[in-house]
């Protein structure tokens, strides 16, 4: 397939100790060649990298440069590659980039080069939405999780869910040519039903499994909420290691909601401490317990504060009774005043000590369950890649459907096959051109 050979800067925008231009296509070696001054670069073999000068028109020198030749196919995009490292500098990489484009390149759009790797076959959709996702993760779990996807661990779950798809759709036909059963009632109804089901709660499990990988990716809304004075400030600076919050002994201390990013056991929790949630005539202090309210409706974790040094207040009751149906760790601060009230999976603790936090961060893992996350590869973090999924399932369920009412096998089929269409979508082995063009335009320029 012949393309236009296509360049950019790759690098980030800015003043920096070097910046790259990545040139790909049939052209790219004879093109640069063209305004290098150094060693004939059609000549070099591939993989080496090359002192000299890109020169204008009048063969002056623009700037020094470091240019590293990549032939085909042994390159990312699998097509010949150049890649011209020059001083960084935003005013000298533009120069030397309109240079390069003068001899008739064209600038690559956003994601073009990683395009080019899945539209050479190097890489499958599934792995090239890896590679954005990998660019853009904001910690350690989510970069481990792109990497995985890179590795075509995405794939492969997929490519064997879709084989056994394959299986059940194989075994309908095979019994409309040679009918081992006399009537299809019979056929679905034995077999095919209670595979569907099955294959459904396998759905299930990578579904449930993959809202683990969304709070990866994106980190996890986490809420301290309590009466005022527990010590949720306290608790907030603590899991931050800085003082952030305002504390002090006077109840009604934060007045407005406060939001932390804290990095735990490489998981990002969106960490919100709120205003002490009391009856109050204080306007300020009301709008501030709204906002509370709001923010446990939001939440993916509460961690309830109670003062464990003293007896449980109506106040606590309620908000016990508030965040039930929540995935919440109930901290019963305060222990080294003496402790009056034990609660079932109450967190006893203080603040203001180090081994206390540490179990508590703990307890925060264990409760979203993802302290395990590495082990069994079984979800996706992707979000088109759930939707698919999702989308399959729903196939799945209206061939269940059409079981139930007596359909023909071959409607029951459709659906069977459409469900398998939808898997194929998540490694591109079926696609529409708009969806490719719509996910790489998502990628930054130059990657
Ligand atoms: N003894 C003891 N005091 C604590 C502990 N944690 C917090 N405190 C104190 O409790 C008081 C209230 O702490 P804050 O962190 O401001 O409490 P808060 O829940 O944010 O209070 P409001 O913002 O008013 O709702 C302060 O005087 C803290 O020093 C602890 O573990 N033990
Ligand atoms: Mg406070």
């Amino acid at each position: 397939m012949h393309l236009e050979t296509i360049a950019a800067i790759s690098t980030a925008y800015g003043t920096a100790g070097i910046s790259v231009i990545r040139v790909s296509g049939n052209d790219a070696i004879i093109k640069i060649n063209q305004i290098f001054r150094g060693k004939d670069l059609t000549k070099v073999k591939s993989h080496t990298v090359h002192y000299g000068f890109i020169v204008d028109k009048d063969n002056n020198h623009i700037d020094e440069v470091m240019v590293t030749v990549l032939r085909a196919p042994r390159s990312f995009t699998t097509e010949d590659m150049v890649e011209i490292a020059t001083h960084g500098g935003i005013l000298v990489t533009e120069k030397v980039l309109k240079r390069v484009l003068e001899t008739g390149i064209r600038l690559a759009k956003p994601g073009e080069y990683t395009e080019r790797a899945f539209i050479h076959g190097r890489i499958d959709l599934a792995e090239s939405e890896a590679v954005m996702d990998l660019i853009s993760a904001k910690n350690e779990k989510a970069m481990q999780l792109a990497m995985q996807a890179l590795r075509g661990e995405t794939t492969k779950l997929i490519n064997d869910l879709r084989e056994e798809l394959l299986a059940i759709i194989a075994q309908i036909e095979v019994n409309i040519d040679y009918p081992e059963y006399d009537d299809i009632e019979a056929l679905t109804n034995a077999k095919i039903k209670p595979e569907i089901i099955k294959f459904i709660s396998k759905l299930d499990e990578v579904l449930d499994e993959s809202v683990k990988g969304r709070l990866v990716r994106e980190g996890v809304e986490t809420v301290i909420i309590g009466k005022p004075n527990v010590g949720k400030s306290s608790l907030l600076n603590a899991l931050l290691k800085e003082d952030r919050a305002i504390v002090t002994d006077i109840a009604g201390t934060t007045r407005d909601t406060i939001e932390e990013r804290v990095n735990i056991g490489g998981i990002t929790l969106n960490l919100i401490d709120t205003a002490g949630i009391r009856d109050s005539s204080d306007y300020v202090e009301m709008i501030g317990v709204k906002r509370s309210k709001e923010a446990i409706k939001k939440a993916e974790l509460v961690i309830l504060v109670l003062d464990a040094s003293e007896t449980l207040s109506k106040e606590d009751e309620r908000l016990i009774e508030l965040t039930k149906d929540k995935r919440r760790i109930i901290v019963g601060n305060k222990k080294d005043l003496g402790i009056k009230t034990k609660l079932p999976n109450m967190l006893h603790l203080s603040t203001l000590e180090k081994e206390d936090i540490k179990r508590l961060e703990f307890a925060i893992l264990e409760e979203l369950k993802l302290s395990e996350i590495n082990e069994d590869y079984k979800f996706l973090s992707n979000v088109r890649h759930i939707e698919k999924v999702e989308e399959a399932k729903e196939a799945l369920n209206k061939a269940l459907a059409a079981i139930e009412v007596g359909y023909p096998i071959d409607i029951v089929e459709l659906d069977i096959r459409k469900a398998w269409e939808l898997l194929g979508e998540i490694t591109g082995d079926y696609y529409a051109e708009d969806l490719i063009d719509e996910l790489f335009r998502r990628f930054c320029l130059g990657k």
